[in-house]
């Protein structure tokens, strides 16, 4: 089918609502959150059900066209954006958001790929259950996005990565093929683990269309402190004292730089509850068991006598509790707000973050002397986000590789959560071993053939 005909036969599938071809209402399509990535899609199409996806996958397959899925938009790695080509079509899942059961029982929810994370999350909270994957754009994040790009967020010390989550899923295959695994088997060693290809890989395997999660029993007591401390090894000492107390009710471990809260109260208006610091760490407990309150102020206590905290609020209400995660929260919006920012999305053994940082710090403040770095993330499970502001002339492309080779001289990753998308390409393939990259390599020519699904993200083009 020629290029100029497809989109009338996609509308064909998806209805007249469910195609986009023109004007502003391609916007959305066009470029990421940050408005970092940009691109011009032939068009986007919205299908209604898995059926009309395979559909869609099929009559692209057939004309050589190439699928960019699109969830929530708010992924960080320009993953759903197309190319500039014009020759692109987007796949929104958005209509696809239903939630198609819960079992109370066998604690899983089964949900499309549209739905919004946070509505999955309040219609398992309404079930006396936790759907414990939490992260800073959960108001917009879908789970087909959470699934494809394997998301982390806050909660990862104690609950893992999206991937630890999933016990099944649906995928429609490059050709249009419909693979339906929605098991809801805690334990299924039926041969090779097939659905681990399509988490995190970011739609270049094929098309996550429902899910089965993993839930977990919804605590009943949550404590949620802010501490201020000196320096990093100091939050290390902080988190190795708060395991041996409240071990395994810890719940999130965030680092926060001082100059990034800093950031946050210039630009969002908002308070901190105590004095400057050099950096601070939030900290969330919670536990179904009675006691935790006092055990917490007991080690905060604990940790204040020795002077590895210098002070500290523990919230005392549900209201100051979401007051102290705002804080954090908020952080990526200021720094969008203060000007251009360079993204490291790393991670590096929980040990060596002091060190990490020293090193990176040093370096790069010597190469690049009018930058401000502005270092925040989930020290509890070693990924920092090692972000820099950084003048509108400065090379980006020099400072990724400058960030990167520390992270690795580390033993460290250079993505902990936010994925490759179109960001890191080229900095995966200097960075990962030729063989680990042929493997991949493999793994995608078998899967799409005609390399349609989201060219050039994940895996630069040959
Ligand atoms: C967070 O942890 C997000 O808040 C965004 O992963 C991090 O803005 C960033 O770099
Ligand atoms: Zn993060």
């Amino acid at each position: 089918m020629r290029l100029d005909a497809l989109p009338a036969a996609l509308g064909q599938v998806v209805g007249n609502r469910g195609l986009v071809t023109d004007g502003s209402d391609l916007d959305p399509y066009r470029h990421d959150w940050r408005h970092m990535f940009k691109g011009r899609p032939l068009c986007a199409v919205l299908p209604r059900n898995t059926r009309e996806v395979a559909e869609v996958m099929q009559l692209c397959a057939a004309s050589g066209v190439a699928v960019v899925p699109h969830g929530g938009n708010t992924g960080l790695s320009g993953g759903a954006t197309p190319d500039e080509s014009g020759q692109q079509v987007v796949l929104s899942l958005a209509r696809m958001n239903a939630i198609r059961d819960i079992d109370v029982i066998g604690e899983t929810i089964e949900v499309e790929a549209g739905c919004v994370l946070q509505t999955a999350q309040e219609a398992v909270d309404e079930k006396g259950l936790l759907l414990p994957i939490t992260l800073a754009a959960e108001g917009s994040a879908r789970i087909g996005g959470i699934v494809s790009t394997n998301a982390g967020g806050t909660n990862v010390l104690r609950y893992g990565m999206a991937r630890s989550r999933i016990l099944g899923l649906e995928v429609v295959t490059a050709d249009g093929q419909v693979i339906n695994g929605l098991r809801r088997l805690r334990k299924d060693n039926a041969g090779y683990d097939w659905k681990q290809w399509f988490i995190g890989s970011e739609g270049t395997l094929g098309i996550v269309t429902a899910a089965v999660l993993q839930l977990a029993p919804k605590p009943r007591h949550r404590v949620t402190a802010l501490l201020a401390i000196p320096s990093p090894a100091d939050a290390l000492q902080v988190l190795c004292a708060a395991r041996n107390a409240i071990g395994e009710t810890l719940t999130g471990f965030e680092l926060m730089a001082g100059s990034a809260l800093e950031l946050v109260t210039r630009h969002q208006h908002l308070k901190v509850p105590l004095g400057a610091s050099a950096w601070y760490v939030l900290l969330e407990a919670s536990s179904s068991l009675p006691g935790l309150r006092d055990a917490t102020e007991a080690f905060l206590g604990d940790v204040l006598e020795r002077e590895i905290a210098t002070d500290g609020v523990v919230a005392e209400s549900e209201r100051q509790e979401a007051d102290l995660w705002t804080l954090r929260e908020s952080i990526t919006e200021a720094e969008g707000r203060e000007g251009r920012s360079v993204k490291h999305d790393v991670s590096v053994p929980i040990s060596s973050i002091p060190d990490f940082l020293k090193t990176a710090d040093e370096a790069v403040m010597r190469s690049f002397p009018d930058v401000r770095i502005n270092t925040f993330g989930h020290a509890g499970d070693g990924n920092l986000h090692y972000n820099v502001i950084v003048p509108t002339y400065l090379d980006a492309a020099a400072l990724n590789q400058l960030v990167h080779d520390v992270v690795v001289s580390f033993g460290g990753s250079i993505s902990a959560e936010h994925g490759i998308g179109q960001y890191r390409v080229n900095e995966l393939e200097r960075c990962r071993a030729s063989v680990e990259l042929a493997i991949a390599r493999r793994i995608k020519d078998a899967l799409d053939p005609q390399n349609l699904l989201n060219p050039g993200k994940v895996l630069a083009l040959r």
